[in-house]
């Protein structure tokens, strides 16, 4: 094992692991393909207990949708991602022994995933059923410095015997065969509809890879990279792309030889082959490739990583989340982040709001090019999304999908779907949260403003004006909000709360735009009179809070709701959503995840201690975390509100959620918004960071069992260092002209010649 231990994914009791969980965590990604941690040699066996298989993010089939009973403009289809071909299989044929065709055991012996190099390093005892034994040893890692590029080594040593072995490297199906959950709605079970054709004439194997339905194309391509000399090599047939590897090693003699593997960006075209892909496999290398690689990897960790002194496991999950991360974002502004990263196919491989809400804070902050591609993502559905309100019947505005991969609604289950409207004021959030900290204007103008604009003009179309004790107020009905044990409510807190910056956010960005760039405003068909209607609406908005007890309220008469009590419900049958019909639970005051508590930690301006108490207080014993993006919110919360040991605890469950499986259903990938919600915790949570108004404020309150916290953030042209010890912090100026920040209420002006402050806790 190399490098740091910290960051170092080295799990102990491999054995007790189920094979679908280690394929999880230890897959290898890089925003544009994923792979899991299959075992090489039985992935093709019906005998196998894992779901192995090479995920393309963006490339997916539709399914077709059915229903008992079809109303006007449910979605015809779903989208569900393609599990290609597993790039780790081989095929390892020792005499009489044939890997295809008997089962070889094979032990893990240890498997280490180098966070900072990216490479995943495992070996395997393996055992044939005529007693042959060998180690056989895997090195593997999808490229950051050429996404397209997945690069493997094998070793083998053969333990007890000497003689012939042939090996096959050849894909012969282009979807990869595996088990899923039936009885879990959050898991797919449709697969994509593929078709491979071989490609002749080419120096090494290939094939372009087309799906029936969604008439996308790739092409797929593998070339031996390095081998000992006394391999004897072969190509297989034109119809079938492959190597054979004919050697006869000594007993304890290692064999080693590596492929690398290349998957093009997805096309239209499905009769050609991507020919620069083909070339650029053929030119790669293993080792130089895992080498530049690298590279990204240190630029990656020199800017996002966080340092926790005090509590190792957490320090070492921590790394783990964002690394996963990382694994997983697209960034060609064609694709997002799907809700299990690239890591497995629950959710479909869809994109939600989790990315807007939980994953893109740590990337505005830490890696800006990489948020602006994932926000260009939703600019370039934008046209499907002005479809989808005219589909819905609405004359202006645009409202985007809840769960997609091509920017077309896919979700079956609408109440639960298509009603959390949120998200499009999820999305004006998390452009207005980008532009603000990056200082980034131009991408208002590269349709940033447009997303805002057109969610704006949805929130007018979809709302209504009603007059409540003899003012005029404007709600919004029949909606569901985050929480998803509840639905089509009317006037749910937090998608007011967001509607309302959502509008007033319109209404600033084209007052400036008013000056810098009058002709978007034209183009865009703006008119003062509508930009007075979003004022209004704005200010009028409907925030219901149920005065006896002072608390926030989830939605209009959520008050009136009895309470399920959760106490008295067996361990077994949670997550509810598995055990109940979703009416049942509509009944209740019971919440599957955060809600209302949500809109006071992304606005918490003019909100006072006492009523942030007041809130968590009251949601706190009602919501059952079924859902994996919960206790991530109840934790920034907890901290903010100095509930030191719950925001510990909300905290570790949130930060080890897939390294532990607490959620248990990490074998269908991790859980990518938490993992984004985990970096949030310390940021804004422990580190108590707020940016309000264009103003940065942290109010640090370290858990007591940290010595020190130190992370990076990039605002506008600057990056600061962070180093917070218990009563104190110390920022520096690492780049860029620095600006105004406060600290515990004190203001702290960094430039280039005065490029570090430490600033004392004052006395309370
Ligand atoms: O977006 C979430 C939703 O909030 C809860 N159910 C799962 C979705 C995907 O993570």
């Amino acid at each position: 094992m190399a490098g740091d231990l910290a960051f170092q994914i080295h799990l102990p009791e491999l054995k007790k692991q189920t094979p679908d969980f280690l394929e999880t965590i230890y897959s290898v990604g890089n925003g544009h393909l994923g792979v899991r941690d299959s075992n090489p040699l039985q992935g093709n066996s019906d005998l196998y207990l894992g779901s192995p298989g090479l995920f393309v993010n963006g490339f997916y089939d539709y399914y077709p949708l059915s229903y008992g009973e079809k109303y006007s403009n449910y979605p015809e289809n779903d989208q569900v991602i393609n599990r290609l071909f597993d790039p780790r299989y081989l095929r390892i044929q020792i005499g009489d022994s044939d890997s295809a065709t008997s089962f070889f055991d094979s032990k893990i012996l240890d498997k280490n995933l180098d966070m900072q190099t990216g490479k995943l390093t495992e070996t395997f005892e393996v055992t044939t059923p005529l007693q042959e034994r060998f180690h056989l040893i895997l090195e593997s890692f999808a490229s950051l410095a050429d996404k397209r590029l997945y690069g493997i080594q094998y070793t083998i040593l053969p333990l007890n015997f000497t003689g012939p072995i042939t090996i096959t490297k050849s894909h012969p199906a282009v979807n990869q065969l595996s088990r899923t959950s039936v009885n879990d709605v959050r898991v797919k079970e449709s697969e994509g509809l593929l078709h491979g054709w071989p490609l002749k004439d080419t120096v090494i194997p290939a094939m372009v890879i087309t799906t029936s339905r969604s008439q996308q194309a790739l092409t797929a391509a593998w070339k031996l990279d390095q081998v000992n000399e006394d391999v004897q090599v072969n190509q297989l047939s034109a119809e079938v792309p492959g190597y054979q590897l004919k050697v006869a090693p000594q007993k304890n003699t290692p064999i080693q030889f590596s492929f690398m593997y290349g998957l093009s960006a997805i096309s239209t075209n499905l009769a050609a082959a991507d020919q620069d892909l083909l070339t650029t496999v053929a030119e790669s290398e293993f080792q130089p490739e895992l080498e530049h690689s690298t590279k990204k990897w240190q630029f990656f960790w020199q800017h996002s990583d966080v340092e926790i002194d005090g509590d190792p496991d957490v320090q070492n999950s921590l790394r783990f989340n964002l690394f996963q991360l990382n694994q997983s974002a697209g960034r060609d502004g064609l694709t997002n982040i799907p809700a299990k990263g690239l890591t497995g196919n629950g959710y479909g491989g869809q994109y939600f709001w989790d990315t807007e809400i939980f994953m893109l804070p740590f990337f505005i902050y830490t890696q800006p090019q990489t948020a602006r591609k994932l926000l260009q993502f939703r600019v370039q559905t934008m046209d499907l999304a002005v479809q989808q309100a005219r589909d819905l019947g609405f004359a202006a505005g645009a409202t985007f999908a809840w769960r997609t991969i091509n920017g077309r609604e896919a979700s079956s289950y609408w109440p639960a779907g298509l009603a959390q409207f949120h998200i499009n004021a999820d999305i004006a959030y998390a452009v207005d949260h980008y532009v603000t900290v990056t200082g980034d204007q131009q991408f208002l103008r590269d349709g940033g403003f447009e997303l805002i604009l057109q969610t704006a003009r949805f929130w007018l179309e979809y709302g209504n004006y009603t007059e409540i004790e003899g003012v005029n107020r404007f709600g919004i009905n029949t909606v569901t909000g985050p929480d998803e044990y509840s639905a089509l409510v009317n006037n749910n807190y937090y998608t007011n709360v967001m509607a309302q910056h959502n509008l007033a956010s319109a209404v600033e960005y084209a007052q400036q735009l008013q000056n810098s760039d009058p002709d978007l405003l034209t183009k865009l068909a703006v008119t003062p009179a509508e930009i007075q209607s979003m004022t209004d609406a704005a200010k009028l908005m409907i925030l219901p809070y149920d005065k006896c007890s002072e608390v926030k309220l989830q939605f209009q008469g959520f008050e009136q709701l009895s309470r399920l009590p959760l106490t008295e419900i067996d361990k077994g049958r949670f997550p509810l959503l598995l055990h109940s019909h979703p009416l049942t639970l509509y009944h209740y005051q019971v919440n599957k995840q955060a809600d209302t508590i949500m809109a006071d930690i992304l606005y918490p301006a003019g909100n006072s201690l006492a009523q942030q108490i007041r809130d968590y207080e009251f949601y706190e014993p009602i919501t059952t975390h079924d859902s994996s993006l919960s206790r991530t919110m109840f934790a920034i919360l907890a901290a903010r509100i100095g509930e030191e040991t719950a925001a510990y605890d909300f905290f570790t469950q949130s930060v080890q959620t897939d390294l532990r499986d607490l959620q248990g259903n990490t074998a269908n990938g991790v859980h990518a918004g938490n993992l984004g919600g985990s970096w949030m915790d310390v940021v804004y949570g422990f580190a108590g960071l707020v940016n309000n108004a264009d103003q940065f404020t942290l109010n640090p309150n370290l858990p007591k069992q940290w010595q020190r916290l130190s992370f990076k953030l990039q605002i506008a042209d600057s990056e600061y260092q962070f180093e917070i010890q218990p009563q104190q912090v110390t920022v520096r100026l690492l780049s860029g002209p620095g600006m105004q920040l406060v600290i515990w209420d004190t203001p702290v002006i960094l430039s280039s010649t005065d490029t570090t402050k430490t600033v004392i806790q004052p006395e309370v």
